[in-house]
């Protein structure tokens, strides 16, 4: 029987049901983020994936990334979502919305969605090649990997820095991974909602509407994606209404560079402007400290506003090296808004906010996703015992409710959709 903390759930177990979920899950080329609600392949999920994946299969693990690839566009970017042609009628909007073998620049083989996902995909490159060297080399998975990679982060630090401050900005909720976060809630309230497209919402057929993003939600994200789209997705609109510096989009920028900069090492390649880049964006996300709240926050990039919320996205920075607030966001971590209040995973809202809901999506349950970067942060500061609590009960809630998208971060009870994609990887991850 395993120990309500986690500690003592059976490894292997849990290795060989989340390894039989990301089995389940794979089409081909590529891992699916759950079957039915998510029928495309996802960015940032297919980091996470893969860093589990490589786990069982480095070789799977590089064919995820390099599906993601073939998404690329002229100018950088990794689009959130590379479509499946046969799947549009279960995924809104999908690729007869964007029409992006139409739009200058996107590719021409691959349709995909014109807006990106946070930037953790070198780090997953650099994971995949430390699990198998050897395997990585023979099929010169970094020669091929890293030029991508530079441009994708050119995109980022370039295009996306639409204010010179040295963040890059994120064009829509859906760039953020945590589509409804209250960090959103300003910005959104400015937002048209009566987009063109009809909302038909496919997600309702596989997921309970208490649980999803609101109809008037929805309507907000497809006005700004119908804009974003009808402006070629060039990032020229002068008068575009959401653009927001975000920590954890930043901080996994960061981070992601400084794998640049190992994967540069490895290939013989100068790796010291790697190393410089992440500095400074580490340098620039000190903008986004807001002392009172004790971690980090996203900034309106229009009007200058950093939001007084606290959400896990703010503790993210934590994993950068040499952060000058580790001890503020420790304690914040520790402290009644996350886990003061014995929660078993992080959650991703205040719990201490009035509008704190623990089963609704961004607004406060807890992903595994994010449990697993704040275990990472602790392990990198030596914090041990904590970071295994965390993995520990990674594991132990992920298989006891067939891998749940999120959970209540006190009861465990699980949310959304089952079978989810990176709750398996990162679960199996947990075991090694
Ligand atoms: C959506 C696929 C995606 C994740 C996001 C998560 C959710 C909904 O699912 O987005 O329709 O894109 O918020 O982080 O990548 O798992």
């Amino acid at each position: 029987m395993a120990a309500p903390d986690g500690r003592g759930a059976d490894p292997r177990r849990i290795a060989a049901l989340g390894t039989a979920v990301l089995e389940a899950n794979w089409r081909t080329t590529h891992t699916v983020p759950a079957p039915g609600l998510y029928p495309h392949q996802w960015s940032w999920d297919s980091s996470f994936i893969a860093v589990g994946l490589r786990r069982v299969s480095p070789r799977r693990a590089g064919q995820e990334m390099d599906a993601l690839f073939a998404g690329q566009w002229d100018d950088g970017r990794l689009p959130q979502i590379v479509f499946d042609p046969h799947r549009d009628q279960d995924y809104a909007p999908g690729a007869s919305f964007w029409q992006s073998t139409s739009i200058p620049g996107a590719p021409r083989h691959a349709e995909t969605a014109g807006l990106v996902q946070p930037p953790n995909h070198a780090w997953a490159v650099w994971k995949i090649h430390q699990a198998d060297p050897a395997e990585s080399r023979r099929r010169s998975f970094l020669e091929r990997s890293y030029p991508k990679l530079v441009r994708w982060h050119g995109y980022l630090t370039g295009r996306r820095d639409r204010r010179g401050s040295g963040l890059a900005c994120i064009v829509h909720p859906w760039e953020s991974g945590t589509d409804n976060s209250p960090l959103w809630d300003d910005v959104m309230a400015r937002i048209p909602d009566d987009c063109r497209t009809p909302l038909n919402r496919p997600d309702l057929q596989h997921a309970d509407a208490g649980e999803r993003p609101s109809q008037k939600e929805y309507g907000k994200y497809f006005w700004m994606a119908e804009r974003y789209r009808d402006h070629s997705c060039d990032d020229e609109d002068r008068d575009y209404p959401f653009l927001m510096e975000d920590p954890l989009f930043n901080t996994l920028l960061a981070v992601s560079e400084l794998a640049l900069a190992d994967i540069a090492a490895e290939l013989g390649l100068p790796a010291g402007v790697h190393r410089e880049r992440a500095q400074r964006t580490a340098e620039a996300l000190e903008q986004l400290y807001v002392p009172e709240l004790g971690c980090y926050s996203a900034r309106d990039a229009i009007t200058g506003a950093v939001v007084r919320k606290a959400t896990v996205n703010g503790l993210m920075p934590l994993l950068l090296p040499g952060q000058a607030h580790a001890d503020e966001l420790i304690a914040t971590l520790n402290g009644p808004r996350f886990l003061g209040g014995g929660a078993l995973m992080v959650p991703s809202y205040d719990a201490t906010a009035e509008d704190h809901n623990p089963a609704l999506y961004w607004r406060g349950p807890a992903w595994f996703n994010m449990t697993w970067l704040v275990a990472e942060a602790l392990d990198r500061l030596g914090r041990t015992g904590q970071a295994d609590f965390l993995r520990g009960n990674i594991g132990k809630l992920a298989a006891e409710h067939d891998f749940p998208e999120y959970v209540d971060p006190w009861t465990g009870a699980a949310h959304g959709t089952r079978s989810f994609s990176w709750t398996a990887a990162l679960a199996l991850e947990t075991t090694y």
